[in-house]
């Protein structure tokens, strides 16, 4: 029999157990800086605890929710800053945002779907949302400190709120600087949980030494892109052939970390955590199977050293078929 670290622990192409996967290790904010940098180095990512007063981050997802309530996304009787999905509802109704149910990040549904995605695509313009919690001091002082840049230390403006109902299709394996590839690749992407994540609520989940793989991978790619014929700078910044149209590197997870012999590593989440994790670390999403049917809420942050080269296309808010 093969041991459970929870019920219904799942990626979409099977279940996560202790033979495929493991626990992401928590830091306290408060250890010694070279203690976290040699982390972040070493495991490619840094999972910060408690880095962001949890009152906030339940004040945005009150906000991000209040407006949705009028689309019937909610489960009546319950409060918006719960995000409790209506369990009578399909999730197909309330399509997410750039999960890759869409090549090139298109608006996702039909007519049917648009108010929703109207408000969802909407409160990343909000100032609660663009300037306040974006912007907050605590994650971004942490940053500037971190990474040594001071103020150099830019926050992109180009997020994503990321809503996934549950039963819904995560987002697949993949490292973020395919998506920010006319960048120098030392920018830091904060995953930020907007609310509590239980650890089959569908969470970020990275591959255990994934940053070594995305590495690779990067490499392979462009010396396939250099043999094809492209230039450096063409190798670099093509979306070649050996990548899905998504950007992804696969929508299967399981099979993903099998054929790499590496676990995926999980966590619950609660409010106020965040995750960094560097531009090669290989990572996805598990399928939101809470069962109390808690939409998971997160968006990702992304922080880079403005005396460097970075992807300029980043520096405008997100909007649909925006080309990144
Ligand atoms: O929240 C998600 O499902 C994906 C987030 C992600 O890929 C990122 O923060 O880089
Ligand atoms: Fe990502």
């Amino acid at each position: 029999m093969v041991a459970i670290l929870a019920d219904n622990l799942a990626v979409n192409d099977g279940p996560l157990t202790a033979e495929n996967a493991a626990l992401l290790r928590p830091s306290d904010p408060s250890l010694p800086l070279e203690e976290l940098r040699k982390r972040y180095e070493e495991d490619g990512y840094l999972f910060l605890k408690g880095i962001i007063p949890r009152e906030d981050v339940l004040e945005a997802r009150e906000a991000y929710f209040s407006p949705l309530e009028k689309t019937g996304i909610l489960k009546p009787g319950t409060k918006p800053v719960e995000g409790i999905f209506d369990p009578a509802k399909s999730h197909l109704e309330y399509p997410g945002i750039g999960a890759g149910h869409v090549d090139g990040n298109g608006r996702p549904g039909g007519d049917k779907a648009a108010q929703f995605v109207d408000l969802a695509l909407d409160a990343h313009y909000q100032e609660w949302y663009a300037e306040k919690f974006c912007n907050h001091p605590a994650l971004y002082d942490f940053i500037a400190k971190f990474s040594d840049w001071g103020k150099h230390t830019l926050s992109l403006r180009r997020t994503l709120l990321r809503n996934n109902l549950p039963g819904s299709k995560p987002i697949g394996v993949h490292y973020d600087q395919i998506f920010l590839r006319y960048g120098d690749p030392t920018s830091v992407t904060a995953w930020v949980p907007m609310g509590d994540i239980k650890i089959n609520g569908g969470g970020l989940i990275y591959l255990e030494d994934g940053d070594k793989v995305g590495l690779e991978q990067e490499q392979a790619f462009f010396k396939k892109a250099k043999e094809a014929g492209l230039s450096d700078e063409e190798a670099k910044s093509a979306f070649n052939s050996n990548m899905m149209a998504t950007g992804l590197l696969s929508e299967t997870p399981a099979e993903f970390a099998r054929e790499h012999g590496r676990r995926w590593l999980v966590s619950a989440y609660e409010a106020g955590d965040v995750v960094l994790h560097k531009p090669h670390m290989v990572h996805a999403s598990g399928i939101n199977h809470d069962p109390e049917n808690v939409i998971r809420l997160a968006t990702d942050l992304r922080f880079c050293d403005s005396s460097k080269p970075f992807d300029k296309r980043w520096m405008n808010h997100y909007t649909f078929n925006d080309g990144v």
